[in-house]
């Protein structure tokens, strides 16, 4: 019988250290990545061998109840496209509810993700951070009467700390690098079984493009909107390469982990940009980032480099912030 690991859900083996789920020696029941990882905080960066379309098929034959979970600082078109790729029942959790502006009601988010994307299912806002409404997943599946059910979503969405957050030896390996989780993994939890999943890769995302980044943009705590009142000159320019500019006489509030380096800058001179037409109240959202809430219309100039992470959307908080 295959042994796999109780971290990552890769297949244990002991002839290659270069492959997913290697151990010195089979009778260990964690990989010597997550080992690493979990001890001392060493990351290497895995590949999933499953991709989105893989993965999908076979959790849709399975038929099981699908917890999707979002990132409340990733919500886009993309990611919505492959939640409504789920045919069997399902239920969306948006999670790291614990890093938005508490002035920002659930109901608001709720009502937003119905009326702009036709979601039916029930949708709940969690944080496995401060444990709200982290029991979510049990209740919900005794409410429904099922003893199994995936757990899904985008790399880093937090699928498996709010699993750990339900246990109590907090097994599963969390981590900010993308790709933590290898293969599908079963938790027993009582009667019930849990199932963590690799999660699904962006078509492309700001850690793609600068992978240094990859600690900063995950965002552990509530994030400090920042509010510029812009003229027609002044340009955004994030983590000293992304410009954007061409706001025009405007008012636009950030919604980025607090460390991720943000600098206003006037008359610069851009080159190699592509513009952009933003109606009125509108997210520029930059997948893996966050999103920034633009007031009023403009043409937006953006860099070229980042054009294809850069997508817009119905400004989701209604222009509702504490900057
Ligand atoms: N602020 C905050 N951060 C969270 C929360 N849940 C998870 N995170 C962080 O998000 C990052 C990703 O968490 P994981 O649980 O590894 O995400 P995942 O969805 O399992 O990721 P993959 O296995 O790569 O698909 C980690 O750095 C977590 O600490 C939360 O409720 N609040
Ligand atoms: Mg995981």
């Amino acid at each position: 019988m295959v042994k796999r690991c109780l971290g990552c859900g890769a297949v244990l083996q002991n002839t290659d250290k270069e492959i997913n789920g290697y151990v010195p020696d089979l009778k260990f029941k964690i990989c010597m990545r997550c080992h690493r990882l979990k001890n001392y905080g060493e990351l290497k960066k895995e590949v999933v061998n499953k991709d989105n379309d893989t993965l999908i098929k076979i959790i849709n034959e399975n038929k099981k109840h699908v917890f999707f979970l979002i990132d409340i600082l990733n919500i886009s078109d993309e990611v919505i496209k492959t939640y409504k790729k789920f045919k069997y029942s399902k239920t969306l959790l948006i999670t790291k509810k614990d890093i938005i502006p508490k002035s920002i009601k659930d109901n608001n988010i709720i009502e937003y993700l119905r009326n702009n994307y036709n979601i039916e299912e029930d949708i709940y806002l969690v944080s496995a951070k401060k444990k709200e409404n982290k029991n979510i997943i049990i209740k919900e599946m005794l409410n429904k009467g099922i003893n199994s059910c995936y757990i899904v979503g985008y790399t880093n969405s937090g699928k498996s700390t709010l699993i750990n957050s339900l246990l109590d030896n907090k097994i599963i390996t969390e981590s900010y690098l993308p790709d933590t989780t290898l293969d599908f993994l079963n938790i027993k939890i009582d009667d019930l079984t849990i199932t963590d999943t690799p999660g699904f890769k962006y078509k492309k995302s700001i850690v793609d493009i600068n992978s240094k980044l990859v600690k900063k943009v995950n965002c552990m705590k509530e994030i400090k909107t920042i509010t510029y009142q812009t003229k027609e000159n002044t340009s955004l320019v994030i983590e000293n390469d992304l410009v954007i500019s061409n706001f025009g006489i405007n008012s636009i509030t950030t919604y980025f982990s607090n460390d991720i380096k943000l600098e206003k800058k006037f008359n610069l001179d851009i080159k190699d940009f592509s513009s952009i037409f933003i109606p009125d109240n509108t997210d520029l959202v930059i997948t893996g980032l966050g999103f920034i809430n633009i007031k009023k219309a403009c043409n937006l100039k953006i860099s070229n480099k980042y054009l294809d992470i850069v997508s817009t959307r119905i400004s989701i908080f209604g222009g509702n912030n504490n900057g």
